[in-house]
């Protein structure tokens, strides 16, 4: 497990939130998703790769900063 920080600027409230938590754990069911929507950084959990959870992320709809 690591856990990795992305930064996900058009994350607005909380259906966001929840979109990208449901996006990362349906390709990890193990991982923990924090989505902070002040700062806009979501603090991931996961035993996945940090470039397939990004692809997720965008996938969902979702622009990850890099
Ligand atoms: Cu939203």
């Amino acid at each position: 497990m690591m856990t990795l920080q992305i930064n996900v600027p058009d994350m607005a409230c909380g259906a966001c939130a929840s979109s990208i938590t449901k996006a990362i754990t349906a390709l990890d069911a193990t991982a923990t998703v924090d989505p902070d929507l002040k700062t806009k950084w979501v603090s991931i959990t996961t035993q996945a790769e940090a470039e397939v959870v990004k692809a997720a992320i965008a996938t969902a709809g979702y622009t990850v900063a890099e």
